[in-house]
Order: structure tokens, then C-alpha cells, then sequence
């Protein structure tokens, strides 16, 4: 048994039902038990911003499928809670349900269809917050430091950005 942490995201429909929908079919895998389940948090749209407001969690589980099979069982929670990635189903456009395999024990997979650590763990807020709060001392395989070392360095970083705006902006007054 592993641990994994899976992110979950929603912008179409009722948000808040869909991811209690995706936890509990998780429950349901076997070969995966449900460890800890974060706070849902309502993030701005990265990407498009053009496109609702998501709501965003992250859960942890123990399981003993290897990446390529949890991966399915995710793919298939997805389509049943009425994802398309078809008709219209954009990339990164908005999603009924999204779920990201983030982390998989240590493993590092560089595949086209699977990449672990999750390619964009480390910089996006809205993935990096709930996992830290539910898996703070898991290490990133590739960066070698804890989620929450992530999270603390993502908090800096935005606000090196901010601090850098707002000379900007007083320069030009
Ligand atoms: N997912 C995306 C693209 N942009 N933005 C937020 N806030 N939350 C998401 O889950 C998200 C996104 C592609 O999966
Ligand atoms: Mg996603
Ligand atoms: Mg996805």
C-alpha cells in the first residue's frame, strides 16, 4: 500500500455535490482506502480565465493499484459524474468533475499519458494548498522538500509579485 494524494476540481453544476459524489466513489474503489479529505476552497480559474469559478480539494488515499490503474478507476468516476471530454470538452475548459493523480509515493513517471509528480503541483495554488493541508510532510519526489515546504514557497513567491506590482505601480504615481 501507497500513499497518493489525488486533486479534485469542479466549475460546472452543483460544485459542492459533484466532489462528495467523487470522494465517495473513491471510497468505493477497492484497493483504495480514503485517508483524509481537505476543505473545499473556491479558487479564480487558472488557464482560461474566461470560465466559472472552481471549486477545488485534494484527497489522500492508501492504495495498492500501481498509477496506471488508479488512473482509470479516476477516469472512469469522471465520465459517470458527467464529465465529456469530447462534445465541446475543451482542454482546461470548464469540467463537471476533474481529478488529478498529484502524487503517487515516490514514484517519478514521465509518460504522455501520466507524468508523477503531477506536472504542475509545485505552482499551482489551487492543487498545492489542499494537498499540504491533508499531506503536509509527503515528500515531492522530483523537488525532495515536503508539500508544505511547496505551499510556504508558493505563498512567498506570489507575494514577491505583489510586492514587485506595487513598486510599479508607486513608481508610476
Ligand atoms: N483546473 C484546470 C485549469 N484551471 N483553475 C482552478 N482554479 N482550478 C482548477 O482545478 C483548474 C483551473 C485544468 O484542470
Ligand atoms: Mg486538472
Ligand atoms: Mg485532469
Amino acid at each position: 500500500w501507497e500513499k497518493a494524494v489525488i486533486g479534485l476540481g469542479s466549475n460546472l453544476g452543483n460544485r459542492k455535490a459533484l466532489l462528495a459524489s467523487a470522494v465517495a466513489a473513491l471510497r468505493r474503489q477497492p484497493g483504495v482506502r480514503v485517508l483524509r479529505v481537505s476543505k473545499w476552497r473556491r479558487t479564480a480559474p487558472v488557464g482560461d480565465r474566461r470560465q466559472p469559478r472552481f471549486l477545488n480539494g485534494a484527497v489522500l488515499v492508501a492504495t495498492r493499484l500501481p498509477p496506471s490503474r488508479l488512473l482509470l478507476r479516476m477516469k472512469r468516476i469522471e465520465t459517470v459524474l458527467g464529465r465529456d471530454r469530447f462534445r465541446g470538452g475543451a482542454p482546461g475548459g470548464p469540467r463537471t468533475i476533474d481529478l488529478d493523480l498529484l502524487v503517487h509515493g515516490a514514484r517519478v513517471i514521465r509518460r504522455p499519458f501520466l507524468t508523477l509528480p503531477h506536472p504542475r503541483l509545485h505552482e499551482r495554488e489551487f492543487a498545492l494548498r489542499p494537498a499540504a493541508e491533508i499531506a503536509g510532510g509527503l515528500v515531492h519526489p522530483v523537488a525532495g522538500v515536503t508539500l508544505r515546504v511547496l505551499a510556504s514557497r508558493l505563498r512567498v513567491r506570489g507575494e514577491r509579485k505583489r510586492a514587485a506590482r506595487d513598486r510599479r505601480l508607486s513608481r508610476r504615481s
